[in-house]
């Protein structure tokens, strides 16, 4: 079970107050911010709606949670005792895991002191004239700060489809994004599980385990990689840990921040002949992962390319599944990669199992939720309980439900009617001295996230050490470098198959969201360019004095 106790019983931080730097959110981003912040000497206070650290890890608690990024890698590295003294057990970490991870540093380094749980940050209004922000939080609170950090993360705010008839049903309800923190168990249920994305694919099986008889509801199948976890080899954790930094290093270096273990082929898929090609996808397959994308060099650059690659798993699907009707409606036929690849343990086999159902729903949208469960294609479901696995308003979501407020009143929300608009996903043009660890227009979801954010946080804290070393006290984002950043953004993935299909990547899951790609593709160019414009005394900045 989860340590679900509330931390922040005895906690001394004062909720009132002029700071440094007011940081909102205390997963990952938050907490390396505020022990950077620290060691600027910078007064800084964080908030956190939940009751504890973790971020999406406090959050996702569903059965079979779990990364898709290995634990080896998906941890921090700021800190050469933190990862020479933690130890992982699998080689794909939990959630309990990862979650008692972000617990540990949060003691390691004494955290909580500066964190206020329990406190969801509302508003946050800057004041031209004294160069500050003051931010409201629910609680009542209301501190200043010169600096803010959205430490919000990316996918932190659930999207709950506006299903007709949703409160009228009896049973229970989830959602994989807000899992209580007590067991849950669905023994004896009928159980619907609404969505085919990571988590769902994560949690059905699982559920398959308990449950009476399950119902999956797809409208777009997904691609699905083994993770073929395993206890973490001993012989392989010594060998990393040998020279850790440098594994760390040449992560780096590597277009999504990780996986110097297993680099990308740079090789065309057209190059190689067929027996090469399938000994490729086969041996990637076998070693399981997202490593797979990285058969061939050309996967995510050429439609035919990638159907290659497509139809090797397409094939797999039709060697698990027995049933070749049920094999064909899993099997996706948009671009492999496109919509971000899953990750499982025996998700495709659990459709072999008598009690689990696949209904497919492409065709007839689910009509309504009903007390006794829901309709869809006419057909009345009998459920005890639901699981939505809708996933998430990605990027925006959580910025766009505070009410921020930049330079002349101007509220982020006007600022991105059109979609967002960023200079290096940091900086936003009429909002100085507002930060965004991983925002829309920098690598952060197609990367590992924990490298983007030891990216980002470093990043501010130099800029940050910059202004106080030459007297400045606001940092802008200037209208032509954000112009012609969400020109490189949007050029970049323009360049790739990533935005021909509906993704959460291009806000297409949310009905009326605006649909642009928000993610830049590739971390050692982005990360480059990072350490230029520093170089460069923050080009594409304006400095106030
Ligand atoms: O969410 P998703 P997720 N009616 O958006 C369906 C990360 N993550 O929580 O594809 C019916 O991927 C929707 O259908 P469609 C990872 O980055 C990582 O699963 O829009 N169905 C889709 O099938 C991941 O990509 C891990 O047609 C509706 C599903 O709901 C991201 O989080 C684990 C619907 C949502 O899938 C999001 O994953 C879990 C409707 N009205 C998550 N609306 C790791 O392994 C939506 N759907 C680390």
């Amino acid at each position: 079970m989860q340590d679900t106790k509330d931390r922040t019983a005895g906690a001394a931080a004062p909720e009132t107050g002029a700071f440094d730097m007011i940081i909102v959110g205390a997963g990952f981003a938050g907490m390396y911010m505020l022990h950077r912040a620290r060691g600027l000497g910078l007064k800084a206070r964080v908030f956190e709606a939940g009751t504890d650290v973790g971020g999406t890890w406090y959050w996702n608690r569903y059965p079979g949670a779990r990364c898709d990024v290995e634990s080896l890698e998906y941890s921090y590295s700021f800190s050469e005792e933190l990862q020479q003294q933690w130890k992982w057990t699998e080689r794909f970490a939990p959630q309990p895991e990862i979650l008692k991870y972000a617990q540990h540093v949060a003691d390691r380094f004494d955290l909580r002191r500066d964190i206020v749980f329990n406190t969801r940050v509302i508003a946050s209004h800057y004041d031209e004239d004294a160069a500050r922000w003051t931010v409201r939080t629910d609680t009542g609170a209301v501190v200043t700060g010169q600096f803010v950090v959205m430490a919000t993360g990316c996918l932190s705010s659930t999207n709950l489809p506006d299903f007709k008839g949703l409160g009228s049903f009896k049973g229970r309800t989830y959602h994989t994004g807000q899992w209580p923190h007590e067991e849950v168990r669905f023994d004896g249920l009928r159980v619907g599980v609404i969505g085919t994305g990571s988590s769902a694919i994560q949690s059905i099986p699982i559920i398959a385990g308990q449950a009476k008889e399950v119902f999956v509801f797809q409208r777009t199948p997904n691609y699905s990689i083994p993770a073929h976890n395993a206890p973490l080899d001993p012989a392989y954790e010594a060998q990393i840990k040998a020279d850790y930094a440098g594994f760390r290093a040449r992560n780096r270096r590597m277009m999504p921040g990780f996986g110097s273990n297993n680099p990308r082929n740079e090789k065309s898929v057209f190059e190689a002949g067929e027996e090469e090609r399938r000994a490729a996808f086969e041996a990637r397959w076998n070693r399981g992962g997202l490593g797979f994308q990285g058969a061939f060099g050309d996967l995510m650059l050429n439609d035919e390319a990638n159907q290659i690659a497509a139809e090797f798993v397409r094939g797999k699907i039709r060697e698990i599944v027995k049933d070749q009707a049920l094999a064909e409606k899993l099997a996706p036929r948009q671009a492999i990669g496109c919509k971000r690849i899953c990750v499982d343990t025996g998700y495709y086999d659990t459709f072999n199992r008598p009690h689990v159902h696949l209904v497919d729903i492409s065709q007839a949208p689910i009509e309504e939720i009903t007390p006794t469960g829901l309709r869809t294609g006419g057909m009345d479901y009998a459920l005890d309980a639901i699981v939505f696995a809708t996933g998430f308003d990605a990027m925006t979501g959580t910025l766009l439900k505070m009410d921020i407020r930049g330079r002349n009143g101007l509220t982020l929300r006007e600022k991105w009617s059109a979609g967002p608009r960023t200079y290096l996903g940091l900086g936003v043009v009429g909002f100085p001295n507002l930060f965004i660890v991983t925002g829309p227009g920098s690598p952060s979801v197609l990367t590992n996230m924990i490298v983007s954010i030891e990216q980002h946080v470093d990043w501010i804290s130099d800029c940050v050490q910059y202004l106080r070393d030459h007297g400045k006290r606001s940092i802008e984002a200037t209208e032509p470098a954000e112009i012609s950043w969400v020109g490189h953004v949007n050029a970049v993935a323009d360049a790739t198959i990533y935005p021909t299909c509906n993704s959460w990547y291009l806000g297409a899951n949310v009905p009326g969201k605006t649909r642009v790609f928000m993610p830049l593709i590739g971390f050692p160019a982005y990360a480059d360019k990072c350490e230029e414009v520093k170089a460069r005394g923050y080009e594409g900045f304006a400095l106030g004095a």
